[in-house]
């Protein structure tokens, strides 16, 4: 008998597995407080949190087959590098397991960047930001990739909507962005593919107070996860990150709230 414990109570092989669980504890473009250790305080509340879930009466480590396949192992300072191994590792993932709901636990926003970009086929997504900031400056200090501009690099791309809720710090620069590309500040109208990306600042301080930049007058738990439920109910949520997190020492607020996002997606999440 092994008397060993793993993130989840039960584990399955990543083949079998109907949630992947992958950190990626890069934060070389972090511009304030550490966010390295976010996957490592997330998965520790996720440890210790309830899977019955009291609104739904549904308890989500029974609902879902799990897999936690640990941090991928980045390469500081070199985002072309780390991005080409967040890429190669989520194509292994989708080959390995096509249906497979993938959960990313950062690490600094510009993950984000390449996560999208590694799920997104050729059907039209919609990314819904949830974020004190857009993100959309065009560069900083010189730099094109980085957790300030990495919103303003997806948009890019092609077969991205991007909607941004919770923002309240910009610069005219970034405002003009948003409009020039018509990103959207409401869920009014959204179906389809989602992919839903969590900067932890979205929240107010005094709820997640550990983050790399906190911003003053945030969003409050009722009004995130009212939105939250609405996007899981009208549109197919193809995947999830969390980021941002600052946590360095176990049971502080931000990667609880963290890991409870995380329990709210799997309630409301269909089964396939
Ligand atoms: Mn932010």
């Amino acid at each position: 008998m092994l008397y060993t414990t793993k993130t989840f109570p039960f584990e399955h092989e990543p083949k079998k597995a109907e949630i992947v669980l992958l950190g990626v504890p890069w934060d070389s473009t972090e511009t304030g407080k550490s966010v390295k250790f976010g996957p490592l305080f997330i998965r520790e509340a996720i440890k210790n949190l309830p899977g019955f879930d009291f609104e739904s009466k549904q308890n989500v480590f029974e609902k879902f087959k799990f897999c936690d396949l640990g941090d991928l192992e980045i390469v500081y300072g070199n985002w072309k590098l780390t991005e080409k191994r967040i890429q190669d590792t989520i194509k292994e993932i989708k080959e390995i397991n096509p249906k497979a709901f993938p959960v990313f636990l950062g690490g600094d926003h510009l993950i984000s960047l390449g996560i999208i970009n590694a799920l997104k086929g050729k059907e039209k997504i919609t990314v819904i930001h949830f974020d004190a900031h857009r993100d959309l400056m065009e560069n900083w200090m010189g730099e094109k990739f980085s957790h300030i501009t990495w919103a303003k690099r997806l948009l890019e791309e092609k077969g991205i909507e991007l909607i941004q809720l919770g923002s309240r710090s910009s610069s005219k620069e970034e405002e003009k962005t948003a409009k020039k590309f018509r990103i959207k500040e409401s869920l009014k109208g959204i179906k389809g593919k989602v992919y839903i990306s969590v900067d932890l600042d979205v929240f107010d301080p005094s709820i997640c107070p550990e983050v790399g930049t906190p911003e003053p007058l945030g969003m409050q738990q009722k009004e995130f996860f009212s939105l939250l439920k609405e996007i899981c109910s009208k549109s197919k949520v193809i995947g999830l990150d969390l980021v941002e997190c600052a946590s360095d020492k176990v049971n502080l607020q931000t990667a609880l709230i963290a890991a409870n996002v995380f329990k709210k997606v799997l309630v409301w999440k269909k089964k396939e």
